[in-house]
């Protein structure tokens, strides 16, 4: 059985198409995973977990993953740069384990690291800047007391924000750099990496230090279920 992993879907209650693809995913072709990866932008964005106690419609995504955990699935969840405030509670109630960005696991016997992507994307000096901030406990903390309603109306600000910037900066600065992603292979022993953000779904091959490497590129989710699977022949994209 294969290891399936997903990232960038963006859910969120206006994108109906991806929000039923993802929960006939979540009821059809994940119950025959032998794990299911969720690398990071599940969510349009996230204000906190203690919104599940009003939002139906997070609420009714953390139930259907935890239908997916109590089937027999394993689910794990990285974080990205738009629900970063996932935290334990929304874990507890789906049930998926949380993982940091990076994880180091093997899929089949090969070592592979696994990554949201946006820390990879060095030369965005100003998303960079607004990541650190951003992650900061002190900002978290402060962001978190506020109201409910002012947290969304600050995401949505925030992600018109970001649309207008992302028009005014070339294509390749918001690729991921290669020295970056050389370190990351290097310092984590070689010879696979997975990650999404870029919405440039593809496969790399890099040799860092004289080893052959292969790095994996998610797609971001547009109007049906797209994933990767990973087994003992190797990796493979499918589409739903
Ligand atoms: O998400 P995507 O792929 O469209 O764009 C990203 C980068 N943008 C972001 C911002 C998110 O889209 C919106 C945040 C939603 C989070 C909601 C929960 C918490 C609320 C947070 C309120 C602050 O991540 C984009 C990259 C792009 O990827 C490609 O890699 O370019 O980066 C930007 O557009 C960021 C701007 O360049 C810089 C913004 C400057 C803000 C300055 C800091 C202000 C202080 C804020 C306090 C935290
Ligand atoms: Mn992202």
């Amino acid at each position: 059985m294969p290891d399936l992993l997903i990232s960038d879907l963006h859910l969120c209650p206006s994108r109906r198409d991806v929000t039923g693809a993802f929960l006939d995913f979540l009821e059809g072709r994940a119950r025959q995973a032998r794990a299911l990866y969720i690398l990071g932008d599940l969510f349009e964005y996230w204000v906190g977990d203690d919104c599940l106690e009003s939002d139906a419609f997070g609420s009714g995504i953390v139930r259907a993953l935890a239908g997916l955990v109590r089937s027999g699935v394993p689910g794990y969840l990285m974080v990205g740069n738009r629900d970063f405030l996932i935290g334990p509670a929304f874990a507890r109630a789906s049930g998926l384990t949380l993982l940091s960005d990076p994880t180091l696991i093997e899929l089949s016997g090969v070592p592979t690291l696994l990554m949201h992507g946006d820390s990879l994307c060095s030369d965005d000096t100003a998303y960079q800047a607004f990541r650190a901030l951003s992650r900061s406990p002190e900002w978290q903390s402060g962001f978190l007391s506020r109201p409910l309603t002012e947290r969304h109306a600050m995401a949505e600000a925030y992600r018109r924000q970001s649309e207008e910037e992302k028009a005014g900066k070339a294509s390749a600065i918001m690729d991921v750099n290669p020295e970056a992603v050389a370190q990351a292979l290097r310092r984590h022993g070689y010879p696979r990496l997975i990650h999404g953000h870029t919405h440039r779904p593809a496969r790399h091959e890099h040799e860092v230090d004289g080893r052959c490497c292969e790095r994996w590129v998610l797609p971001d989710w547009k109007d049906r279920a797209v994933w990767l699977e990973c087994g003992a022949e190797g990796c493979v994209k499918e589409a739903g």
